[in-house]
């Protein structure tokens, strides 16, 4: 079933560990989010901290008055039975990538292939971090990967940190999901 853009729908936050997804949600949220963090001991992968081992959440009210449910998932893949867990009943996805991490275009393709078992065809919207950043690959490089896979979905280039940039990213997610309630609407 497609959720549409009606009432009330969830949408997962997902992506490799420091991309940014616990950070997203507590810009975003208008509720002070879950948090399911401890010390972070793999420093080798990511040097931060903390990392999510259970899940975040969070809600915002889009101006239309449609009330979307925000999940987070861990990044870490020793937990991806969350992603299956927390991506079951989401009406899209929204992978987060860090573009100055090594081997970022094979964890697009795993999060693509991990979340595209879960949510309709295309309900997927690519957020890219730290574009701006020595060393950050080009976005044309993630849609043309995509394109290579058979994916069009839209690639934009945000900084988790701002509420406004995660809005958007959920702003296109939800555009893309009521063209799809559109389509599905008997003529
Ligand atoms: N300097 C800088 N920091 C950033 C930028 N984007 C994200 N960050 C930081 O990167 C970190 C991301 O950490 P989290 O939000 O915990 O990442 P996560 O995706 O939830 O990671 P896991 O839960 O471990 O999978 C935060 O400390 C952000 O402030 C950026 O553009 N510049
Ligand atoms: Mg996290």
């Amino acid at each position: 079933m497609n959720p549409g853009v009606q009432g009330e729908f969830k949408i997962v936050f997902t992506g490799p560990m420091g991309a940014g997804k616990t950070t997203a949600i507590a810009a975003l949220s208008e509720v002070e989010p879950v948090r399911t963090e401890v010390e972070n001991t793999d420093r080798m992968s990511h040097d931060k901290e903390f990392t999510t081992v259970g899940l975040d959440m969070g809600r915002i009210t889009l101006p239309g008055g449609q009330v979307v449910r925000l999940y987070g998932t861990p990044g870490q893949a020793r937990f991806r039975f969350m992603w299956d867990i927390l991506g079951r009943g989401a009406a899209g996805a929204i992978i987060l990538l860090d573009a100055t991490q090594a081997g970022v275009l094979v964890q697009l393709d795993l999060f693509v292939d991990a979340f595209a078992a879960h949510v309709p065809r295309g309900a997927i919207v690519i957020g890219l971090g730290r574009t701006h950043q020595p060393g950050a690959l080009a976005s044309d490089a993630f849609a043309e990967r995509l394109e290579a896979r058979g994916f069009t979905l839209p690639v934009l280039s945000v900084d988790v940190r701002k509420r406004r940039d995660v809005m958007l990213l959920v702003e296109t997610l939800a555009c893309i999901l009521e063209a799809q309630t559109t389509e599905g609407l008997p003529s």
